[in-house]
């Protein structure tokens, strides 16, 4: 662990010290001379609203356009600074944007407003450049990975795992037509429609293995609860550059039998219910964005020229604007907190002695209201909280911050007055005459009909051990760094890299590479096994989940032993874990490893935050410490225990899970998408009965 840690801290002392490698035609714009607080927060309005509710069917355009992410003119200056042009990106652009005028205000959207129950069939076009891109110049596409590659040239390793074609290698980077899949984060719905990383599609129609049959329309069921999940890229190594040029939106969806009265008389869209979708970028001199390789350069450029472990952003931009203001009448507001940057955590707080009144996760509302000061989140999370605004006189500023290390949680401060800095908030005078609303700390958020579901024994964890309730399935499963000279080369889950076949004797497709083989209605115990020096914020796409705990292990110990069975069995970095996947090991846990049971330091076993306790999609798992989450393959709504709960071979979704497109059903993978997009990524696929276990 402490070897490795270290490998990391020197990489860090590395990228202070270096600028420019791949992207030496651009020039980074030093982040201080960007003014602060010059533009107001675009909110839905600036970003359209397509209410899918009302119009199941619509339409998506991902296009190159401009949108004006830096200040255009900064009248406080003095004396007067010009102010920054418009940046090229890439959008999701409905059928009114297209006539409504560029460059647009923001590069994110549309925020698509669903309705629980009322299924939408959204059809996705890609239509960005067959050549030429502004964007894609700015962004040099590393061939050297697994990706959606959609030439001829066959850029795969070789069987040792060496990247020999030099077609591939340095300096040489994709220009081609680029590749896109659009995957609906926290969406209860079908493989072929989940737009995972081989469900991509090129402007010029060259299809991934996964891209459904359907006219290029989807089906979204929309059957889970009220919640803000989100669509965005994910098309297979390079998801991280597609949502770094723009490629996503919001998706709330509403039930009107699903918030509590309190909660209930809050104003929906636009006034006082506001996306802050938040994300770091960086920008050359001439005001385009700049995938900066320099923010955390890959150490070995021979194996991948331009990939990089973790892209660093120094500027701050919240709904597509850089650190703007956000004018709020002196009451309460609901916050939809979006995490949608590539690599960067944030732990947000307020001056003026304001504080968070959390109210849903990723997957729904808590049961009741959570005051906190802070709230941290990785990429890929939710929050939902309300800020009452209510105590502060007009003329208040109000400055959200941020405190979180980059990497997390070990890794550099943010920078002072950079990077530190969120947003502000300015207070003006109540002019919408709306009521003001009154959602405090332990408000009941939920309809009296509509509780939260403690899959196992509430929010109270089973003992340790043993791991979970018996009979219940339990996987210990690893996150894995592999290191070469200087850095991570890549990063994988339990040990396997994404398309790594063979692992289990028996998977059920023709691609044969996944390992976790869920029934339908069942539900597991997840152990996740951080041996990486940074913290991972795991998702699972399908399924919602709820947090058990977190303990700190015993890692030299435990990992000394991980690492003699994976030298017994000649287990190469990135190809398996060292036993056989599917037998019980001594904590009778299936996944290959070792028991880690009794490693654990139990006397520091935490449970979730109680900002945590509730539907989760994507959670922080810290490391050198085991993160438990309990998982069932039912829709939310589904009882715990009793008649009509599920059990294992019960499909209580109103789609087939189990059924695969072109071989492909899910995956769950880190949310780091630098590390998404190099191996962090498993293939899981729902069975319709339980897997025969050793
Ligand atoms: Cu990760």
């Amino acid at each position: 662990m402490n070897k490795r840690i270290a490998v990391i801290v020197t990489g860090l002392a590395f990228l202070l010290l270096t600028v420019g490698i791949a992207g030496a035609q651009q020039v980074l714009l030093p982040a201080a001379s960007i003014p602060k607080f010059v533009d107001q927060l675009p909110v839905a309005g600036q970003i359209s609203v397509v209410y899918a509710g009302v119009t199941p069917g619509y339409n998506i355009y991902m296009r190159e356009f401009q949108a004006q992410i830096l200040p255009a003119s900064n009248p406080a200056a003095v004396p007067p600074i010009a102010g920054f042009p418009a940046s090229w990106v890439w959008g999701y652009l409905t059928d009114a944007d297209l006539t409504g005028g560029f460059p647009r205000p923001s590069y994110l959207g549309p925020v698509v407003v669903a309705t629980r129950g009322v299924p939408a069939y959204p059809r996705y076009w890609n239509q960005l450049p067959l050549s030429g891109s502004n964007v894609q110049a700015n962004m040099p596409i590393d061939m050297t990975i697994d990706w959606a590659n959609p030439q001829s040239i066959n850029c795969a390793p070789d069987a040792l795992g060496n990247y020999t074609n030099t077609l591939c290698g340095t300096p040489n980077a994709y220009t081609g037509p680029m590749p896109a899949a659009v995957h609906i984060h926290g969406g209860e719905v079908e493989p072929a429609f989940d737009g995972g990383p081989d469900a991509w599609e090129t402007p010029d129609g060259i299809k991934g293995i996964g891209f459904p049959n359907t006219d290029n329309i989807f089906t979204y069921p929309n059957g889970q609860q009220e919640s803000t999940i989100w669509f965005h890229d994910h098309a297979l190594g390079l998801t991280r550059l597609n949502v770094y040029a723009g490629l996503a939106g919001l998706y709330p969806i509403l039930d009107t039998g699903g918030p509590s009265a309190p909660l209930a008389v809050m104003p929906k869209f636009p006034e006082h219910d506001i996306p802050l979708i938040i994300q770091d970028r960086s920008f050359d001199t001439q005001g385009q964005i700049f995938y900066n390789l320099a923010s955390n350069p890959q150490p070995n450029l021979t194996v991948h020229p331009f990939w990089i472990p973790e892209f660093i952003g120094d500027v701050i931009v919240v709904n597509g604007k850089s650190w703007p203001n956000l004018n709020v009448e002196p009451r309460q507001y609901r916050f939809r907190l979006v995490n949608g940057s590539n690599a960067r955590f944030y732990d947000l707080s307020m001056n003026k002695g304001l504080k968070f009144i959390v109210i849903a996760t990723d997957g729904g509302y808590l049961q009741k209201a959570v005051l906190t000061p802070n709230v941290i989140f990785g990429p890929g999370e939710r929050y939902e909280a309300i800020v009452d605004f209510s105590k502060l006189k007009v003329g208040t500023k109000v400055v959200m911050f941020n405190a979180a290390r980059t990497p997390f949680p070990g890794g550099a401060m943010p920078t002072v007055n950079g990077t530190d800095t969120i947003m502000q908030f300015t207070v003006v005078a109540n002019t919408s005459g709306l009521p003001n609303t009154a959602i405090a700390a332990g408000t009941a958020l939920r309809a009296a009909g509509n509780p939260i579901q403690p899959i196992i024994n509430g929010f109270t964890p089973p003992a340790i051990p043993p791991a979970a309730p018996s009979g219940n399935i339990v996987r210990q499963l690893t996150l894995n760094e592999v290191i070469g000279a200087g850095g991570p080369l890549e990063l994988v889950v339990n040990n396997s890299k994404y398309n790594l076949a063979g692992l289990l004797p028996g998977a059920p497709t023709p691609l044969g590479r996944e390992t976790e083989l869920p029934a339908v209605g069942d539900t597991e115990i997840w152990e996740i096994i951080n041996i990486t020096a940074d913290a991972h914020p795991m998702h699972t796409h399908l399924v919602t989940f709820q947090i058990l705990d977190r303990t700190p292990f015993q890692a030299a110990n435990w990992i000394n032993q991980y690492d003699a069975a994976l030298l017994a069995k000649g287990v190469l970095p990135g190809y398996g874990p060292p036993n056989a996947y599917n037998a019980r090991n001594a904590d009778g846990a299936i996944g290959g490893n070792p028991a880690i049971n009794a490693f654990l330091q139990l006397s520091k076993r935490r449970l979730p935050l109680p900002y945590e306790m509730g539907w989760k999609d994507t959670a922080i798992m810290y490391p050198g410490e085991v993160t438990r989450i309990v998982v069932r393959w039912a829709p939310q709504d589904a009882p715990v225990t009793g008649l009509g709960a599920p059990t294992a071979g019960t499909n209580l979704y109103p789609f087939n899970p189990t059924a695969l497109y072109g071989g492909v059903g899910y995956v769950w993978h880190c949310h780091i998408v630098d590390h998404e997009d190099n191996e962090m990524m498993r293939s899981y696929t729902v069975m319709p009965a339980r897997q025969p276990i050793e």
